[in-house]
């Protein structure tokens, strides 16, 4: 006989979830209640049109944070209460996000529970964070989260079953209590996928050519994705052990920010410079961003879709054999995307910051590569971006490249996509931890600017505004409506300035600043980003004012 157990409890403020679930401190996560309400309020939101917590199958897992453990017995217990029939579990809680997006897929589960707060630092004084995913593998949209949310402002009780603690360190099927309690190996599914996406032979052949000629470096940032890269690099593709760095998940990542970006992994960048490797990347603490490097190259994620998207059908088995229907990008994300979907004559969208906006489009067939600026990129093999595969369809592209071209280099790629569409320079400014009621006050006065139209027609530094706005975005799927995604100003040469706050921070506000402007001059392609952008980003600070509201002189991190 199940004995559940009801027992009261009071709401906690603030469980709104953000871009990708929520995420907070472990400190606000372990008062007492507080993760136990919101997993409730996840199961209780579960709509019925995808069945409902009763009967359910979820697939859970995360990046190996610190806190991660207590919460799958949390998970394990609630689960009983609301009646779902069964959780399958990453062996010691891990999974990378996009396998579980995977996992459900494949075992055509009701959803998925990650426990992930991403790139985000991890550890007893830093961030955890859960979301939920649905049956298609992809973040659950608003009307989901915003169930959740509601939820958790009305919640008076919770319904578990006192259970002993699930041993998730032994692959193994456990029966407790009428629930079944999978726990598998995260990484052998996930594995066997991308070798049915890429043609791995092709790839090792290339990188294990003249005695590994090409040099790569992985950097699993102590995140989910060691176990991952090193089965796919070093196990499968034949790279030697020096090919990776990093790879052991921690739960406090070693201390470090597991960011792949140009300043939280600048120990893989110093060594590829150092070392002359031709090839560089990393991926974030969930598994689900992706940074591109070559021998002094960096790939901007903006171009890297891009990229990705022009040679997908010649390079990546999975697009030869599903073609291209459609691209689409991250309202922020340089337009380079654009340019590639109008001279392959593909369907295009351009959505709100988040990667549960595409998943809409991908579900309906009308969308096959995505990206986001913010090193995301992804396709509708998954239902979340997906660092791995980026990492796969680059060493692809090369592959492919250099079988005609020998010692085509990452550089030689990027410099030959400018001269076919031009280059899009782009960067992004990020103000962590500023004064959250100033970055208001700073956007309301935007928002303002732009209700009465003030500064359409006045120049600013040589630019001159043709069109300013507050992103909204029409699903075409379902009809939904997503307003206020972030403030655009549109200049006549088509360069743009787009300001938005963080809904992934975890303290205060985060300012995103974005930037980006259209060269088609090939004496300027070789020049450097934030050179070529300076004269823009001086009329964005100019139009913000975001010294003077934010205090900040200089921005946390430039991407
Ligand atoms: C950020 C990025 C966004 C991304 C989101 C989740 O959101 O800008 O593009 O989808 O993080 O990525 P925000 O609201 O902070 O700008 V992840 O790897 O943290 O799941
Ligand atoms: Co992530």
């Amino acid at each position: 006989m199940v004995s559940i157990q009801t027992t009261a409890t009071t709401p906690f403020e603030g469980q709104k979830p953000g871009t990708s679930g929520l995420r907070k401190r472990v400190k606000v996560f372990q008062q007492k209640n507080y993760t136990e309400n919101f997993v409730q309020a996840i199961l209780e939101a579960i709509p019925q049109s995808e069945g409902g917590a009763k009967g359910a199958t979820l697939v859970v897992g995360g990046d190996g944070r610190y806190y991660l453990d207590e919460v799958l017995q949390i998970i394990v217990r609630l689960s009983i209460g609301a009646g779902v029939s069964k959780l399958i579990v990453g062996k010691n809680g891990i999974l990378s996000t996009p396998a579980a997006s995977h996992l459900i897929r494949k075992n055509k589960a009701t959803g998925g529970i990650l426990l992930t707060a991403s790139h985000n630092p991890g550890g007893p004084e830093n961030d955890f964070g859960i979301k939920y995913n649905m049956s298609n593998g992809g973040p659950a949209p608003e009307s989901v989260t915003d169930k959740i949310y509601e939820i958790t402002k009305t919640i008076k009780e919770l319904r578990w079953a006192d259970v002993p603690a699930v041993d998730f360190s032994k692959i193994a099927t456990n029966q407790i209590e009428g629930l079944t309690v999978q726990v598998i190996d995260g990484v052998d599914d996930y594995v066997d996928y991308m070798k049915t996406i890429f043609d791995f032979d092709a790839i090792r052949a290339f990188l294990t050519k003249d005695d590994n000629k090409f040099k790569v470096l992985f950097d699993g940032m102590n995140g989910v994705t060691g176990p991952y890269g090193h089965r796919l690099f070093v196990g499968e593709l034949g790279l030697p052990e020096s090919s990776v760095m990093r790879c052991q998940p921690l739960p406090d990542f070693g201390g470090a920010h597991p960011d792949p970006n140009l300043t939280y992994a600048h120990d893989l960048v110093e060594r590829v410079d150092k070392e002359k490797y031709d090839f560089g990347a990393a991926s974030d603490g969930d598994g689900d961003r992706n940074m591109i490097i070559g021998y002094k190259a960096f790939v901007t994620p903006s171009d890297s879709v891009a990229i990705i998207a022009h040679y997908a059908k010649e390079a990546i088995p999975y697009f030869k054999k599903n073609g291209v229907n459609g691209l689409a990008r991250s309202m922020p994300t340089s337009q380079a995307l654009d340019l590639v979907a109008k001279k392959q004559n593909l369907e295009f969208f351009e959505v709100p910051t988040g990667w549960k906006f595409f998943g809409n489009l991908m579900d309906a067939g009308r969308c096959s590569i995505c990206g986001e600026e913010s090193f995301g990129t992804g396709s509708d093999h998954v239902r979340e971006k997906d660092g791995l595969w980026a990492v796969l369809s680059w060493l692809s592209i090369l592959a492919h490249v250099n079988s005609t071209r020998p010692n085509t280099s990452v550089q030689d790629v990027l410099q030959a996509h400018y001269k076919i569409y031009g280059r899009n320079f782009f960067s992004r400014y990020d103000y962590e931890e500023v004064d959250g009621q100033r970055a208001d006050e700073m956007v309301s006065r935007l928002r303002q600017q732009i209700e009465t139209k003030s500064l359409v027609g006045k120049t600013f530094g040589g630019f001159t505004v043709a069109k300013t706005d507050d992103f909204s975005y029409l699903d075409p799927i379902d009809q939904s409506v997503s307003k206020k995604q972030g403030v655009r100003v549109i200049f006549e040469d088509g360069s743009r300035i787009v300001i938005r706050l963080s809904g992934t921070g975890s303290q205060g506000a985060t300012v995103r600043l974005y930037v980006e402007k259209y060269s088609n001059n090939p004496e300027e392609y070789p020049l450097e980003t934030q050179k070529a952008l300076q004269p823009l980003i001086d009329v964005a600070l100019e139009i913000s004012q975001l010294v003077k509201y934010t205090g900040r002189e200089e921005p946390t991190v430039i991407t």
